[in-house]
């Protein structure tokens, strides 16, 4: 018996500093379409979508780092996503900069939202590992200033029973985390939809810029292989305001295998028929989790942040 998806991964090229977001929305629109149009029910665009990656800069003034959030989802530019998402009944996955007043101040994630075939949002995901730097570093040729525009994701690694399926979400760098694709798989995820903003330089270790396609994929091969999972993975890619993005969006199999590839920098669709059962070849066996897992031995996992640190009880 096979449970089928057909998923779509739709990398972006560049999206301008200046870039209206009503602008970026039409190229989203014309991915989703293309999407439904092939048969898809699942379209999964990139993190951070509606912008060009702006952490890359440092803002003195609130206001013009504010023009790059959402205040709300759907908002005025964004609702046709939902309206077309509807009219076509495919679901997607869509990466944005969420700006929130909560417990009675201004709060910023970076987060992605899954919305169904009829257009309601199921669910919303907040990036727990974000990357980067709090302080302006001048030195640097681009900043990378997530740890100053972001709080860290506040709701877990939540799974969703959608589209036949039990899906979970991440964003960029939870990719590298071998801890989440294990919590999401846990509660049973049986695929993983994450968008990521890679700049091919990373400034405080240049030497691994010709790595970072190999790290990339190497990162989320290993997370589908050993938690028996598809991973689909989505880029913003190419020349951004004069920074190199990694493109290379694919979607992987639960047996670690890159089954689509993007082939460019720019707005491509690449797809794969997944079937949900092909989890259990994984999840059944080689890491069937109940059988061969010893938790009791892995305290130190969640005991610490770090080698030979107590716990510092930060959030
Ligand atoms: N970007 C990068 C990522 O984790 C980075 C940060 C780049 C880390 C290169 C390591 C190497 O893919 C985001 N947005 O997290």
């Amino acid at each position: 018996m096979r449970r089928m998806l057909a998923v779509a991964a739709a990398q972006l090229g560049p999206i301008g500093r200046e870039e209206p977001k009503t602008a970026v929305v039409e190229r989203l629109l014309a991915l989703m379409r293309e999407a439904a149009a092939r048969g898809c029910g699942l379209v999964v665009f990139p993190e951070l979508a509606l912008t060009t990656f702006f952490p890359r800069w440092y803002f003195t003034e609130e206001a013009e780092l504010d023009r790059f959030f959402e205040t709300a989802m759907p908002g005025e530019e964004t609702l046709p996503l939902f309206e077309t998402a509807a009219e076509l009944g495919i679901g997607f996955y869509l990466g944005y900069a969420e700006l929130v007043i909560e417990e009675g101040r201004k709060r910023r994630f970076n987060s992605s939202i899954l919305v169904g075939p009829d257009g309601r949002i199921l669910g919303k995901y907040r990036k727990v590992h974000l990357p980067g730097h709090a302080e302006h570093e001048p030195w640097r040729p681009f900043q990378h200033l997530e740890k100053r525009y972001f709080e860290p994701g506040d709701l877990g690694f939540p799974v969703w029973r959608a589209m036949g399926g039990t899906l979970g979400m991440a964003i960029c760098n939870d990719r590298r985390w071998p801890e989440m694709y294990r919590v999401l798989a846990l509660q049973g995820a049986e695929m993983l939809l994450l968008g990521y903003n890679t700049p091919l330089h990373y400034p405080p270790v240049p030497q691994h810029d010709h790595l970072q396609a190999f790290h990339s994929h190497l990162c989320m091969q290993a997370g589908a292989y050993q938690n028996g999972m598809w991973v689909v993975a989505v880029a913003k890619a190419g020349r951004e305001e004069g920074c190199d993005l990694l493109g290379q969006s694919c979607i992987i199999a639960p047996t670690g295998e890159i089954v689509a590839m993007a082939g460019t920098l720019e707005d491509e669709l690449i797809l794969h028929d997944c079937d949900f059962e092909r989890t259990r070849e994984i999840k059944e066996h080689i890491f069937n989790f109940a059988l061969h897992r010893r938790p009791e031995t892995y305290g130190l996992i969640t005991a610490m942040p770090g080698a030979g640190q107590e716990a510092s009880g930060r959030s």
